[in-house]
């Protein structure tokens, strides 16, 4: 070993108050456990003696329990970006003990490097091996992980014995040059490999390795209700009748599809649409329905950032490892979600809406317009460049006391111009080549739970006139207001 082993301990005692610490992970998966942990009770340690300890948090996207939870807990966060999707963490951000900053996935990379958001002093990523050089195989993602290498002051390494020798080779670690000296990035197919199998470190930078033995602990999917497969067959109807009229060519397009259960639902119902060929995935997670498809030959390759995978599902890749090296591709977040690739290679993609207005604007990330869910995550980089950017949501939310379709969203993340199909469990709405008010009358009827349709057709009566999107600026959140006010939306009433 090139490097000197360290306890978590010691490694989290090279961390000082104010510092900004970038930790390496995606989507739940691959990120260092030992040494957070460890950090956390360091925090704790401080804070009982009355002295202050607070870093800034920067990912590639979400960590799950043993950071988000660890780190907030002992109130040892005081600046956290980007994507998170944890009820600690979530809870630490919207009481305003966490400033937290969002932006879409494929930019953090890249903002990082540029200097936007400070320096970055010391970077804790998580290895499955390191070569003889000393460079590192990542593990069950790749995330942001060969930009925080590249620039932070120090870097702590935890080796996770769990994962040893069984990922090396699926990686493909590619890192952009910052403008003025950037070029293409030479990704023509799904499957073109652009870049090494490890991570390229500065050994001087190292300060050590913590040894670890560890799984990702990734949160159970809800099973499929009735609205949920609905939703699932709503999408893969529509993308049959698109094949079926030669919009999508006869080899089919790759595939992204988003984070939670929506997008889970969707994807076993494309995969398991007998009238569409077996496809390929570049996509930025990749979730447990991927393995089961690519065993039964629906899916054809995957190419994304993280393996957010159960471990019977992580089992089952392991015990395919052979094969599977050969079909699954994990690269850095900013060239999954980068908008180059996605509009050259013609990707169909599907994410998840809290809620869409009556013109297809999408908020993703606020409940009630003010307090954070999840964040954009890569939904913004795929929806604005993707051939087809699909959203889904079922129409109403907490027992049918919301409507998922309002006439205005309570704020924007995708937006009208970004959003081409949308889907709930009652219908399609094509919003391609549709002017606002072609796209309200589409929504209502076709997206709209029947509860509601009649408050939304009111709604657009009340604002429709010589204008070309028809507004009521007196009660475009009346919906939302109804809600706030008295826990149920059908109690809308216009002024
Ligand atoms: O809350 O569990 O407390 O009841 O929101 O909703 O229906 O379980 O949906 O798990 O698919 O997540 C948008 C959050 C959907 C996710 C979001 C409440 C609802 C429930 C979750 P409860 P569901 P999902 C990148 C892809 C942004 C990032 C992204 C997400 C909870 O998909 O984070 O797309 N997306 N990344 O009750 C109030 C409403 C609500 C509401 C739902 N209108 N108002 N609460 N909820 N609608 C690209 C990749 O490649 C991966």
């Amino acid at each position: 070993m090139k490097y000197p082993i360290l306890s978590a301990e010691e490694a989290a005692a090279l961390i000082i108050d104010g510092q900004t610490v970038g930790i390496g992970g995606f989507s739940s998966v691959g990120t260092p456990k030992a040494v957070p942990a460890a950090l956390a009770q360091h925090a704790e340690t401080l804070h009982n003696e009355g002295k202050p300890f607070k870093i800034g948090l920067i990912t590639g996207g979400a960590t799950g329990n043993q950071v988000d939870s660890a780190l907030t807990e002992a109130h040892a966060v005081a600046f956290r970006t980007p994507f998170q999707s944890n009820k600690e963490m979530r809870n630490a951000i919207n009481s305003g003990e966490v400033q937290y900053f969002d932006l879409h996935l494929s930019q953090i990379g890249q903002d990082v490097r540029y200097g936007f958001l400070g320096k970055i002093d010391v970077a804790i990523i998580e290895a499955s091996g390191i070569t003889p050089e000393g460079d590192l195989i990542l593990s069950t993602s790749v995330g942001i992980s060969p930009t925080l290498t590249c620039v932070a002051d120090k870097i702590i390494i935890e080796l996770n014995e769990a994962h040893a020798g069984k990922l090396t080779g699926m990686h493909d670690i590619f890192v952009l040059d910052n403008p003025p000296y950037r070029r293409e990035i030479p990704i023509y197919k799904v499957n073109d490999r652009t870049g090494s199998i490890s991570v390229k470190v500065d050994s001087k930078k190292v300060a050590g390795v913590v040894l670890t033995n560890e799984r990702d602990q990734i949160a159970a999917f809800t099973p499929l209700n009735e609205t949920t497969r609905q939703i699932g067959q709503n999408v893969a109807d529509f993308l049959v009748k698109e094949y079926r009229q030669g919009a999508i060519p006869k080899e089919f397009l790759p595939l992204q599809s988003g984070v939670g259960n929506i997008a889970n639902a969707v994807l076993g119902a494309l995969g398991g649409d007998p009238h569409l060929p077996a496809f390929s995935m570049y996509t930025e997670v990749i979730q447990n329905s991927v393995i089961d498809l690519m065993l039964e030959e629906r899916i054809r390759f995957v190419a994304g950032s993280s393996l957010t995978l159960s471990d019977d599902k992580l089992d089952l890749l392991y015990e395919h490892i052979g094969e599977m090296k050969d079909r699954v591709l994990l690269r850095p977040q900013e060239i999954t979600n980068h908008p180059e690739v996605i509009r050259r290679l013609g990707i169909i993609a599907v994410n998840t809406a809290l809620e869409a207005d009556i013109f297809g604007n999408v908020n993703s990330t606020h409940v009630s317009g003010s307090k954070m869910m999840n964040g954009i995550g890569g939904s913004g980089d795929f929806a604005r460049n993707a051939y087809l950017s699909i959203f889904t949501t079922p129409s109403t939310a907490k027992g049918g006391l919301i409507s998922s379709i309002v006439p205005q969203v309570s704020h924007v993340d995708s937006t009208e111009h970004d959003v081409r199909i949308l889907v709930t469990e009652q219908g399609v709405a094509d919003l391609r080549g549709k002017s606002p008010l072609q796209r309200a009358r589409l929504i209502i009827e076709n997206c709209a739970h029947p509860d509601y349709k009649e408050l939304l057709w009111d709604y657009l009566k009340l604002s429709e006139g010589h204008c070309h999107t028809p507004m009521s600026l007196r009660n475009a959140f009346q919906m939302h207001l109804a809600f706030a006010e008295t826990g149920d939306m059908r109690n809308t009433k216009y002024v």
